[in-house]
């Protein structure tokens, strides 16, 4: 019996795939399949897969053409595969041509003629054509504008911004570059809202209110009856909403959060986290209000609401503030007590610290360096430094395409699944809120 191997995504199959496994079957007499898993396509850069492992191994199997699917995670796994199942024929299309002639060491390497003029990123830019109008003055945008290029189906086609010189050449070319607010919500799908905190509300409520789905900067609002409203107006125009907060899709970030729940560290009782990033502060920036509560907020509670949750029984707030009107706090510390843990997070615009994440627990801790919160890479650390473990997971573009993609997804299912739980996102409006009373705090 002669058998032959394939591996491929096979997301939304169509008939290019189909054709590809006939003549792979042709080949000999036994056809094994090997489909790719989530994690397996996003640490190779594949992050617009449409369809779920289950979705796509289904579908192969639904062609009757394999005799056999496994599933492919990991880098190097053909090699082992080719051994494990005495394989005789390794083949793949010809977008591959030459990627695999190592494999020629253990089996017979065929390329197979792809199929011209279809493919499932072909699909997928079909499926989801969403154009979408980035809002703000920060030269950030041209970074969501390149990377939006990475999630299929996302075309930026508009930006509203008061700073049009900040912006690069291929922003400034956009259909719509416009400052008028209005203007860009008429001309597109969704947006992205990157624009001062205190302006994240009124026009997340307007894009919603005419049917717009948003991605918008964490906080999505300064108080908790603002995010309500916003909540209740997503719900009431069919809408997605949705806090753009990257680390909340970086993979390593993702799977620390994991294991930490699944016990690897034991009982977690203290989660500390800090953020800082040292900038001149300009004169606007002081009115602006992103300042280092506002910028570094959202990211440094996430870990710590995710892990401990939001019923803590006590906060304190100690602010260090740049100016008289106690508007723009240049660092700020921040301690959680609940009933049985304690968490911290620092995070400063005018003052530099080391950006890392540490949660500890009853068995051993977790360790995320600098900056923790676009990692590709963290420890878990016992007290027999033998036993320790690294884990690394690609993270390309600081996670802002697989925000991206992921908000594109949500919108194509019709299917919200956060990655950021709606009680931590309204949270963090609290704390916010919570900020901006400056009775409530400790100032230095
Ligand atoms: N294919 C084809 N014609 C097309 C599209 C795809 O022949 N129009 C072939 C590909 O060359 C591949 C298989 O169908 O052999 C599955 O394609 P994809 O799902 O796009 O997956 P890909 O990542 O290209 O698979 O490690 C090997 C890769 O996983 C190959």
């Amino acid at each position: 019996m002669t058998k032959v191997i394939t591996y491929g995504t096979y997301d939304l199959l169509h008939h290019g795939h189909i054709r590809l496994l006939e003549r792979a079957k042709a080949l000999g007499d036994h056809l094994i399949v090997g489909i790719t898993s989530d994690d397996f396509d996003k640490s190779r850069g594949k992050i617009n897969v449409q369809q779920s492992l289950m979705e796509r191994i289904e579908a192969v199997r639904a062609t009757g053409i394999a005799d056999e699917i496994i599933v492919e995670e990991y880098e190097g796994q053909k090699i082992d595969d080719i051994q494990k199942y005495g394989v005789d024929i390794f083949t793949v299309g010809s977008d591959w041509k030459g990627v695999f002639d190592y494999l020629n060491e253990y089996c017979k390497v065929v390329y197979l003629d792809r199929t011209k003029g279809i493919s499932s990123s072909d699909l997928r830019e079909k499926n989801r054509a969403l154009h979408l109008g980035i809002v703000g003055d920060s030269s950030f945008l041209n970074r969501v504008e390149n990377e939006s290029k990475f999630a299929n189906g996302i075309l930026v086609t508009g930006i509203c911004t008061a700073a049009p010189e900040k912006m690069s050449e291929s922003v400034q070319g956009l259909p719509v570059v416009t400052s008028d607010y209005h203007e860009l919500l008429e001309n597109c799908d969704a947006v992205y809202i990157h624009s001062k905190p205190e302006e994240h509300f009124e026009q997340a409520k307007m894009a919603l209110e005419m049917g717009k789905h948003v991605l918008c900067e964490s906080p999505l609002a300064m108080s908790v009856s603002e995010w309500e409203i916003l909540q209740d107006t997503a719900m009431r125009s069919g809408c997605v909403l949705m806090d753009a907060l990257r680390t909340a899709y970086a993979t390593a970030f993702n799977r620390l959060l994991l294991l930490v729940k699944g016990g690897k560290i034991g009982k977690v009782l203290s989660v500390d986290a800090t953020c800082t990033s040292l900038r001149a502060v300009k004169p606007d920036a002081i009115k602006n209000r992103w300042n280092s509560m506002t910028s570094w907020g959202p990211t440094a509670m996430l870990p710590i609401f995710d892990l401990l949750g939001v019923d803590f029984s006590s906060v304190q707030m100690v602010s260090h503030f740049l100016d008289e009107s106690k508007n723009f706090d240049a660092f700020s510390k921040i301690s959680f007590v609940y009933p049985e843990a304690v968490a911290s997070l620092k995070v400063g615009i005018g003052v530099k610290s080391e950006g890392e994440l540490i949660i500890s627990g009853t068995n051993g801790y977790v360790y995320v360096p600098a900056p923790w919160w676009k990692t590709d890479y963290f420890e878990i650390r016992y007290e027999n430094p033998a036993d320790n473990k690294r884990y690394f997971y690609q993270l390309d573009g600081e996670g802002i395409r697989i925000e991206l993609a992921a908000f594109a997804k949500n919108i194509a299912d019709d299917k919200f699944v956060p990655a950021i739980d709606k009680k931590v996102s309204r949270e963090i409006c609290s704390m916010m809120e919570k900020f901006c009373d400056r009775d409530n705090m400790i100032i230095i």
